[in-house]
C-alpha cells in the first residue's frame, strides 16, 4: 500500500526544493542593491566618496544584517551585485567595487565575503520566504590592462576566445552591437566569442554550476543585447530559473524580441517615457500610455514578470533631474500599479540625490538606515497596497492594466481592483481626473491609501477626483483591505463620511447659499 504520508512529505520537499520560476516572481516586489554600497559587516559607516570610484566596504554579511530594515518595507527579494571576481586596484575607471568587471568566473569577489557568505545570505533570506538574485555578465572579461591581458582570465584566456577589438561606434548595427567591444580604449570590456560552441558550454555549464552552489532563486543579466538572441534560451535553462535581462534600448520592438529567449526584461522601453513624463510639468504622460499599451502587445508575456524600475545604478537618480516632491511621489508609484514587478533601487527611499554613474551609487550607511523617513513609508505603503490588491484579486497579476484616463499632465491606470491617478502638475499644481468609468460598480467605497482619503462611485461607477498638491491616488475598495494591513490603521473609520470631493464641495456651496440665505432675511 502507498504510504500516503510520506508520499505528502517528499513531495513537500520535492515541490519546496523546486528552482523559483518566472510565475513564482511575478507577486515579488525587488529591492536592488550595489553590495558595495549597502552595509558593512562590522555596522561601521566609513567615508565614501563615489567620485572615487573605489571599494567602500559592503558585504553579504552586512546585507543579512539589515534584512530587517528590507523586508520591513515589504520587499520579497532582492538583487544584488555580479559576485565573480574581478581584478584588484585601480583601472582607468577606479576599482571593480561594482562587480561588471569579471575576470575569473570561477572564483568570487571576496571583498563582498566568502562563499559561505553568500549561502548565508541565500539561508537568510529563504528562512524570510524572500528571493535571491543575482547579476550576472556574460558579454564580456575586463583586464584592467589596456591593451587586456588575456592571461589574467580564467577559463577564456587566450585571444582567440574573444572577439578582435573594435570598440562599438553604431548601436543601429546590430552585429557591431554584438560583437564588438563595450568600453573605451582606456578601459576596454573584452568581448567574449560567443559564436564558439565550446565556449557557449563554458558558460551554460558557470550557470548551472553558480545557480545551484549558491541557492539562486533568479538572475538579471547584464549587456543581454550585446551577445547573440539564440545564445540565451540555453543560457536561460541551464539556469534553472527565472532569468531577467537587461536591454538598455528605449525602443519597444527591438526589446520585445527579448522576451522570446528569455524570461523577462528590464522594462527600460516604459523607463524612458516615465521619467520624460514626471520630470517636469510639461512631460507627456500619455506618451507613457502609448509605450505601455505598445509593450502589453508586443512582448511574449505582455508586461508580466518584466522588471518596472523608475531608478537604477546606470542612471541618473530621479531627484537629481526633478526636485518636485510631488512628481517624485507620483514617478516613484508607478512601478507597482505596472503589470510587471516592481525593482525600487536602494537609496530612493532615502530620497538619495546622486546623478550620473558614479555619482547614483552612494553609501547606504549615511541614511542610517531610518524607517522613519517619508519615502520608506510611501514605499512600505505602496508595497502593501500591491499585496492586498493582489490577495483581494488574484486576476491582478494576469489583467493588464488599462488607462481610463491618459493627457499630457493626468493618467488613471485601471488594474483591478486597484485604480491610481497620477498628474505631473507638481507639489503646487492641481489636477483632476474626471472618468466616466472608474473600473468599479457604483456606489464603491474607495480608500486612497496615500492620503487614506475615502470617496464614493457615483452611481453610474463614474468618479470625479481633484488634487491641489500634485500628490498621486491609489485607490482600492475599502472592502480590499486586509483586516490586518499597515495601510491607513486607524485612519479608517474618521474620514469616511465624505464621499469624496464631489460631496464636500457640495457642502461647501450648502454653506454658503445657508449664510447668504441668513444675510438675507436679516439675521
Ligand atoms: C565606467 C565608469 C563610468 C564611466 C564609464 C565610461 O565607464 O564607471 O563612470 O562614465 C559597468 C560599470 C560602469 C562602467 C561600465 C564600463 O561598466 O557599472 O560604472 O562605466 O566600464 C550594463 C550594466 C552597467 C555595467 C555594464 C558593463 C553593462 O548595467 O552597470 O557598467 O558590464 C550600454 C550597454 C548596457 C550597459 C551600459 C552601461 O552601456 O548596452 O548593457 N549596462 C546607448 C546604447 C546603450 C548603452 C548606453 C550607455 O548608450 O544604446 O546600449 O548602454 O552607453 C537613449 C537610447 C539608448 C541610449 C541611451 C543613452 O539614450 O534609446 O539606446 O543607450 O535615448
Ligand atoms: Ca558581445
Amino acid at each position: 500500500m502507498v504510504n500516503l504520508k510520506a508520499l505528502a512529505i517528499s513531495t513537500f520537499f520535492f515541490v519546496s526544493s523546486l528552482a523559483a520560476s518566472s510565475n513564482d516572481w511575478r507577486s515579488r516586489s525587488i529591492y536592488q542593491l550595489v553590495t558595495d554600497r549597502f552595509a558593512l559587516t562590522d555596522g561601521s559607516g566609513p567615508a565614501c566618496s563615489t567620485g572615487d570610484r573605489v571599494y567602500c566596504g559592503g558585504t553579504y554579511q552586512g546585507i543579512i544584517h539589515h534584512l530587517d530594515y528590507i523586508q520591513n518595507m515589504g520587499f520579497d527579494a532582492i538583487w544584488i551585485s555580479p559576485v565573480v571576481s574581478s581584478f584588484e586596484g585601480p583601472s582607468a575607471y577606479g576599482e571593480a567595487y561594482h562587480g561588471y568587471w569579471p575576470q575569473d568566473l570561477y572564483s568570487l569577489n571576496t571583498h563582498f565575503g566568502t562563499g559561505q557568505d553568500l549561502k548565508a545570505l541565500a539561508d537568510a533570506l529563504h528562512k524570510r520566504n524572500m528571493y535571491l538574485m543575482v547579476d550576472v555578465v556574460v558579454n564580456h572579461l575586463v583586464s584592467k590592462a589596456s591593451p587586456p591581458t588575456f592571461s589574467s582570465f580564467n577559463p577564456l584566456n587566450e585571444a582567440s576566445d574573444f572577439h578582435t577589438k573594435c570598440l562599438i561606434t553604431d548601436y543601429n548595427n546590430q552585429t557591431e552591437v554584438e560583437q564588438c567591444w563595450l568600453g573605451d580604449d582606456n578601459l576596454p570590456l573584452v568581448d567574449v566569442n560567443t559564436e564558439n560552441d565550446e565556449i557557449v558550454k563554458t558558460y551554460y555549464d558557470w550557470i548551472k554550476t553558480l545557480v545551484g552552489n549558491y541557492s539562486v532563486d533568479g538572475i538579471r543579466i547584464d549587456t543581454v543585447k550585446h551577445v547573440r538572441k539564440d545564445f540565451w534560451p540555453g543560457f536561460a535553462s541551464s539556469s534553472g530559473v527565472y532569468t531577467i535581462g537587461e536591454v538598455l534600448h528605449n525602443e519597444t520592438s527591438y526589446v520585445a524580441d527579448y522576451t522570446n529567449v528569455l524570461d523577462a526584461v528590464l522594462d527600460y522601453p516604459t523607463w524612458f517615457p516615465l521619467v520624460a513624463g514626471f520630470q517636469t510639468q510639461f512631460g507627456n504622460l500619455s506618451d507613457l500610455s502609448r509605450v505601455i499599451t505598445a509593450s502589453q502587445g508586443a512582448y511574449k508575456n505582455g508586461l508580466f514578470g518584466t522588471g518596472s524600475f523608475l531608478e537604477n545604478h546606470d542612471q541618473p537618480r530621479f531627484p537629481s533631474l526633478s526636485n518636485d516632491t510631488a512628481r517624485l511621489k507620483n514617478a516613484i508609484s508607478f512601478p507597482f500599479i505596472h503589470d510587471g514587478i516592481p525593482i525600487v533601487y536602494y537609496g530612493q527611499e532615502q530620497g538619495y540625490t546622486g546623478g550620473p554613474d558614479p555619482a547614483n551609487r552612494e553609501a547606504l550607511w549615511f541614511s542610517g538606515y531610518a524607517q522613519d523617513k517619508d519615502l520608506v513609508q510611501h514605499i512600505k505603503t505602496m508595497n502593501a497596497a500591491r499585496k492586498a490588491a493582489i490577495a483581494a484579486n488574484s486576476r491582478f497579476l494576469s489583467v493588464p492594466m488599462t488607462f481610463p484616463l491618459a493627457s499630457e499632465t493626468t493618467l488613471a491606470v485601471s488594474k483591478p481592483p486597484m485604480l491610481a491617478l497620477f498628474t505631473n502638475a507638481g507639489v503646487s499644481g492641481t489636477a483632476s481626473w474626471n472618468l466616466a468609468k472608474s473600473g468599479f460598480n457604483g456606489n464603491t467605497r474607495l480608500i486612497d491609501v496615500l492620503s487614506c482619503t475615502v470617496v464614493t462611485t457615483n452611481s453610474d461607477g463614474s468618479l470625479v477626483a481633484n488634487t491641489t498638491d500634485g500628490l498621486p491616488q491609489i485607490y482600492l475598495p475599502v472592502s480590499a483591505l486586509p483586516s490586518s494591513s499597515n495601510i491607513c490603521t486607524g485612519k479608517l473609520g474618521t474620514g469616511n463620511s465624505a464621499s469624496g470631493i464631489t460631496t464636500s464641495s457640495l457642502m461647501v456651496v450648502g454653506l454658503a447659499t445657508f449664510a447668504w440665505l441668513l444675510m438675507e432675511i436679516g439675521l
